[in-house]
């Protein structure tokens, strides 16, 4: 059955196309930098937002027009779900998807009744991933919509929902391994706090640390290899969420000993929703050796919480493919479209606007990044500009064979410091305007 007649299989057409539903720079086998483009961008699709988005918000209900589903819990509408999703990823040519366990399947009355469910449609995923080829970048536990997290999940004051959120990450891990998923996320949405006054932040963090480790054993019990993956989020729903960005993560996962168990999965809005760019995170995440994977979307400029739009900005896709670049891809993470289409982009059809226009961004910002960098302009100003650091006093400071007492007896050999040369960032950001 089709769920989507109208669409035909997406392809590459080049950027002078008339074809809405067509690729003007996403062509999956084109070489950039020794691999292919597919491989550099590892493009996922959101089950959450592009299957589960119904177009409600606070003001207002579903207006998203998703013929195939018909609104109810039952196993079977999950399954026809299941198959209109493939028809859609498959018609997309994006190798991989993602899923919570409760956006798949339905939660019954007892965990036991949630594992039946949710065992019926992964059989309907495994098999639509072997018909189709599209693979699973991540599974991930929704420990934030039912009523049991209001306090938290791995940090709630309650013991007995610490061990509900433990079973029901178990069986997520479990059902991620079976689909052959390549990572496993955590996204701590509840897992933070409302108000301090309530709260033991000591207890709460290290009890999340306990989880953590808990899982990693089990996953390495049941000879899961993926990726564990930790998703910073600096606030929504909690006023504050502990895996605040990128920094609070990394002293977290050196605390709990985690450091060669989890990585991050870096997502655009988060960053500016803690005051960073998506470029600061990628950055830092990459210098400490955690980037793993991203979650690509956009916040708008004027709001101030997490819109989840498609990215479509070449300067911000050609910052996030410089720092991916330079790491050498993201392997086995990927680009996962945490995205949703508008409310007002009701039609299946917007499904695929919203997909094809952010592949494509991340397409132009793969070729401009690798255009900067085949110039190396860029690279060596920042080299030049640090190079007080390559011989004399400064290799000497890097090599850390000098103290205060040798930069006090240099310098006032010296005297006065060697002056000062331009940052240059007019120049730079004019420089990289001719790359786009
Ligand atoms: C919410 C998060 C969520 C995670 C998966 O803001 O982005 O969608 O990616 O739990
Ligand atoms: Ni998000
Ligand atoms: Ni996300």
């Amino acid at each position: 059955m089709a769920f989507f007649p109208d669409v035909p299989k997406i392809a590459f057409e080049g950027p002078k196309t008339k074809n809405r539903l067509a690729y003007r720079h996403y062509n999956a086998s084109e070489i950039v930098e020794g691999k292919t483009m597919q491989d550099w961008l590892r493009f996922s699709v959101c089950y959450w937002h592009t299957f589960r988005g119904t177009g409600s918000d606070p003001f207002g209900s579903a207006t998203l027009q998703r013929p195939w589903d018909d609104g109810s819990n039952s196993v079977e509408n999950a399954i026809k779900r299941v198959h209109a999703a493939f028809e859609f990823i498959e018609k997309l040519g994006a190798p991989f998807y993602c899923f919570h366990d409760r956006d798949v399947a339905p939660e019954g009355a007892t965990i036991s009744e949630s594992n039946k469910n949710l065992d019926a449609v992964v059989k309907a995923l495994a098999e639509e991933q072997q018909r189709t080829g599209v693979k699973l970048l991540w599974g991930t536990a929704n420990l934030f919509s039912n009523p049991r997290y209001m306090h938290g999940a791995a940090t709630t004051c309650n013991a007995d929902v610490y061990a509900f959120a433990a079973a029901q990450v178990k069986k997520a891990i479990e059902v991620t391994h079976q689909l052959g998923g390549v990572n496993y996320v955590f996204w701590g949405g509840r897992e933070g706090y409302m108000n301090l006054y309530n709260t033991n932040m000591k207890r709460e963090i290290d009890n999340l640390g306990r989880f953590i480790n808990m899982a990693a054993d089990y996953a390495k019990s049941i000879g899961f290899t993926g990726q564990f993956l930790f998703e910073p989020k600096p606030k929504e729903p909690t006023k504050h969420q502990y895996d605040f960005d990128a920094a609070a993560c990394l002293n977290f996962l050196r605390s709990y000993g985690l450091m060669d168990k989890v990585k991050l999965n870096i997502e655009t809005n988060h960053a500016t929703l803690a005051g960073h760019t998506m470029m600061h995170e990628l950055e830092y995440a990459r210098i400490q050796g955690v980037l793993g994977s991203i979650d690509a979307n956009t916040g708008d400029l004027m709001l101030g919480w997490d819109t989840d739009q498609f990215p479509t900005d070449i300067y911000l896709t050609s910052q996030v493919m410089l720092v991916i670049l330079a790491q050498g891809g993201l392997q086995p993470g990927g680009t996962n479209f945490d995205a949703k289409v508008r409310r007002e982009s009701f039609e299946p059809v917007d499904l695929f606007h919203a997909h094809i226009g952010g592949m494509d961004a991340f397409a132009r910002g793969l070729k401009i990044a690798a255009a900067i960098r085949a110039d190396g302009v860029l690279a060596k100003f920042v080299k030049d500009r640090y190079s007080s650091f390559d011989s004399g006093i400064g290799a000497k400071i890097e090599a850390g064979s000098v103290g205060f007492a040798d930069l006090e007896k240099y310098i006032l050999e010296k005297g006065e410091a060697a002056p000062n040369q331009s940052g240059r960032q007019e120049m730079l950001e004019n420089l990289i305007n001719d790359y786009l």
